[in-house]
């Protein structure tokens, strides 16, 4: 075999600090992270020069900087296998980020739906990290020249950006850049707030009860399923109609593996009840050996600092070289 079909192809995927991962990131990301290392040459960050965008508090930033990579690391990244580094100490990211953002136009960037819910949601602090946002993580991506990025529905957008000013770039210069493609999981991409169903599960929402945290104790698990805003028809069947009892159908389905049809059997004639109960465990099964995994990292300071450090030696050794490789292609003086 020749050493390019030899080649692994190659991961990049990143995921903010900004509060303690919830079902849906751990669903739509965390979860396909960990299985895809076997096949893939894979590289995590935490990003956290993306939460930024956002005010943070710094003392918590930190704080939450280490408990995202203790998550990681309990959900399964392997750092004997994976590289798992925090944005900022490869700062390579950032540089490039600059070269890409000169080659975006403005236009493109006020389309992104994400720019757009978060000005609103901010409207105090619609700041140019925000707009800029999506090349700071085409950076993220073409600098590794990854070939594969998994992330949930919402991120497709910012997908595209990046290969859209990857391709301008290599036409405009010289070829340079790998066009990344998005990497879905099969089910369940996008999982729903539990209190708003036509809005996605967010770790920033104001209402604690929309969202499951991956810290969640048994009991308060249970409690936010059975609050769990559905219809009054009493029927467990997915449908556009019925935004709610589809999202717990979809969380379900996607932590057992259980089709919709197989789903709507199991419950027949129940009611919501029964089968909000259901849903809860489920939950309850796929995070109870995470947690247990996430105490002992997190009370283990100098091993996770450790990870991390390798992590980002190892990353920025990459990172640069693809730097120089740009800087020189856009005319910047190299002595
Ligand atoms: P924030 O609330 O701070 O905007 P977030 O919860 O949306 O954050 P991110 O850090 O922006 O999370 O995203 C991390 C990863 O989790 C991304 O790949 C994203 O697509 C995925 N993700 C986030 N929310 C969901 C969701 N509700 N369903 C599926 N995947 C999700
Ligand atoms: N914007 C992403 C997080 C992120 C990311 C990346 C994902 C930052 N850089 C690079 C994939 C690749 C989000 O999920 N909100």
């Amino acid at each position: 075999m020749s050493e390019q079909a030899e080649r692994k192809q190659r991961i990049l995927s990143g995921i903010q600090p900004t509060g303690t991962f919830t079902l849906g990131n751990y669903i739509g990301a965390v979860r396909n992270w960990s299985r895809l290392q076997e096949d893939f040459e894979c590289l995590y960050m935490v990003a956290d020069l993306h939460s930024l965008t956002v005010r943070q508090e710094p003392a918590e930033l930190r704080r939450k900087s280490r408990e995202a990579a203790a998550m990681l690391l309990a959900a399964g990244i392997d750092p004997a296998v994976s590289l798992l580094f925090v944005q900022s100490h490869v700062p390579a990211h950032a540089q490039l980020s600059w070269v890409l953002s000169c080659n975006t136009q403005f236009g493109e960037l006020s389309r992104m739906t994400q720019f757009k819910d978060k000005s609103a949601k901010h409207a105090d602090n619609v700041n140019a990290g925000l707009f800029t946002y999506p090349d700071l993580m085409a950076a993220d991506i073409l600098i590794y020249n990854a070939d594969l990025v998994p992330v949930g529905v919402d991120q497709k957008q910012h997908l595209e950006l990046a290969r859209n000013v990857a391709q301008r770039f290599n036409n405009l210069y010289s070829p340079t850049f790998h066009l990344p493609e998005p990497y879905f999981g099969s089910t369940g991409a996008k999982i729903m707030s539990l209190q708003e169903p036509e809005k996605k599960m967010s770790k920033s929402d104001t209402n604690a009860n929309s969202f499951i945290l991956m810290t969640d104790d048994a009991d308060t698990i249970l409690r936010k399923c059975k609050r769990a805003v559905t219809d009054s028809d009493g029927v467990v069947r997915a449908g556009e109609d019925k935004p709610g009892v589809t999202n717990l159908m979809s969380i379900y389905s996607s932590l057992t593996g259980k089709s919709f049809e197989t789903i709507e059997k199991e419950f027949e004639g129940q009611g919501y009840g029964a089968f909000k109960e259901a849903v809860a465990g489920s939950i309850i099964d796929a995070f109870r050996p995470i947690q247990a995994e996430y105490a002992r990292i997190l009370a283990d300071k100098a091993y996770l600092d450790g990870v991390l450090r390798d992590g980002a030696a190892a990353a920025s050794r990459m990172a640069d070289r693809m730097l120089a490789k740009v800087y020189k292609k856009v005319g910047l003086l190299q002595l």
